[in-house]
């Protein structure tokens, strides 16, 4: 069944994509997106190591190679929300899909400038949306793209659940009461707390208005294509590789393509759960064809499909390209090693058969990070933002002295 579906923040690495496959599986799409991603990459002085077309030659590309439309709203949701009001209220949307916020952990380190901006604008564009829908008397399935750092990384000695912990509370007449509580959140970065406030402002909202919630904990996303943006070199989507907005894999593919050695942090034994570009989309189209129940409850889903550690996958990238490695001092704040098991189960039921590292996509990534290298800036590889005062290059403390 046609849909009309929000893709909010649709200019993104993972929404313009879903935006893509939505259009193509014959939904009605319009993206909402402030452009800020693009803006941010400005003012660092980065860049996607794709070329990547503004946002008119990519719906222009879209329309030309499909004949499929995709309008597109520049709108701030955390900041401009009689627009947005103004939009739900015209579109009256059956899926709201959820990607505008600042995603990278790195940035939202950086000073504190960059951690307010963190907080404002995530915790302000979820619940400016979640508010506008309930003030407008919309009833959308949203879907929220959550985190698998939410959880954190101390290594539970158990698989992890999918949001929700069951636990025993003795009561006082010796009665055991059982209650599923949302899984205790641990973030390890001001960007992922905003992802655990999240959690909480879709738990009230779900339980006071019965507003239908899919929050999906995914893991770090990595390659760059799917079928949709490669049909035409202005649908190219975004590659990151600088040291705050490029995530592990997709680094070292493109650090292996520049003769850069590839940055493993510390040890290398932090563990950490992956999925590829193309099994986001289709989870997120799985998610939009099955909203959860009206019953006060968020569904949450771990988005991912399998876990490695740094050390690992670096092995395995330097394995192919013959890179070298290089153990850098970590500038994060976080355990040296940990071991991760996540159920994916509730993808794998709706017939998910995710594409692994096993399955050539990584030669694919390689390929493109090989054929955009000269566009790398090379001096943005590095990651520089710290974790506390004392990680910054220069700062003189005893363990750096005994070290
Ligand atoms: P991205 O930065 O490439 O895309 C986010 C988009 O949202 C950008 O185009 C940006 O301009 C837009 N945006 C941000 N704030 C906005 C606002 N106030 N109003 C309107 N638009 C706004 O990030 P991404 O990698 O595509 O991630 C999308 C979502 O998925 C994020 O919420 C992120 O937390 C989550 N996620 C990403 C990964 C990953 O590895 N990339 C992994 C897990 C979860
Ligand atoms: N790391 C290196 N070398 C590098 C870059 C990173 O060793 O050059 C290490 C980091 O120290 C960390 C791990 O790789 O231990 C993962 O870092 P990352 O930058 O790939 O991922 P992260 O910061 O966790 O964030 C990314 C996305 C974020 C998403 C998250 C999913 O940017 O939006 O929420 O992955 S998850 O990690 O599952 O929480």
């Amino acid at each position: 069944m046609t849909k009309e579906i929000l893709v909010i923040g649709g200019d993104g690495f993972c929404g313009w994509p879903t935006a893509l496959h939505l259009s193509k599986l014959g939904h009605n799409v319009t993206i909402v997106d402030n452009l800020s991603r693009r803006w941010i990459d400005k003012k660092m002085g980065a860049d996607s190591l794709t070329p990547i077309a503004t946002v008119e030659e990519r719906l222009e590309a879209w329309h030309d190679v499909t004949g499929l439309m995709i309008n597109f709203e520049c709108i701030d949701v955390a900041r401009e929300f009689d627009r947005l009001t103004g939009l739900l209220a015209a579109l009256k949307p059956d899926t709201i899909i959820h990607f505008g916020e600042q995603r990278a952990a790195p940035y939202s380190m950086k000073g504190i400038e960059e951690k307010r901006y963190t907080v404002d604008n995530n915790i302000s564009a979820t619940h400016n949306l979640l508010a506008a829908v309930i003030e407008l008397g919309l009833d959308p399935h949203m879907i929220h793209l959550g985190t698998m750092g939410v959880y954190g990384y101390d290594d539970d000695g158990m698989e992890i659940p999918e949001g929700y912990l069951r636990v025993f509370i003795p009561g006082d007449d010796k009665q055991i009461f059982q209650r599923d509580i949302l899984y205790p959140t641990n973030p390890g970065s001001v960007y992922h707390m905003t992802k655990s406030m999240d959690q909480l402002l879709f738990q009230f909202y779900a339980k006071n208005d019965r507003l239908r919630i899919t929050d999906l904990h995914q893991g770090i996303v990595w390659g760059t294509q799917t079928d949709e943006t490669r049909l035409d070199e202005r649908l190219i989507n975004r590659f990151d590789y600088d040291g705050d907005y490029g995530t592990v894999l997709n680094r070292f593919l493109m650090q292996a393509a520049v003769g850069h050695p590839l940055t493993v942090h510390g040890t290398g034994g932090q563990t950490r759960a992956f999925i590829h570009v193309k099994d986001t989309v289709k989870c997120i189209a799985l998610a939009v064809d099955n909203p959860p129940a009206k019953d006060g409850k968020v569904k949450i889903m771990n988005q991912m499909t399998e876990t490695h550690t740094v050390c690992s996958l670096a092995q395995l990238v330097a394995a192919n390209t013959g890179a070298q490695i290089a153990m850098v001092d970590n500038p994060r704040n976080e355990a040296a090693e940990n071991g991760l098991r996540v159920s994916n189960a509730s993808f794998i039921d709706l017939g998910l058969e995710p594409v692994t590292l096993a399955y050539g996509l990584m030669e694919e990534t390689q390929e493109i990070a090989s054929k955009y290298a000269d566009r790398c800036i090379m001096h943005m590889i590095p990651c520089v933002s710290t974790w506390t005062e004392n990680q910054r290059p220069g700062v003189v403390t005893p363990e750096k002295v005994a070290a």
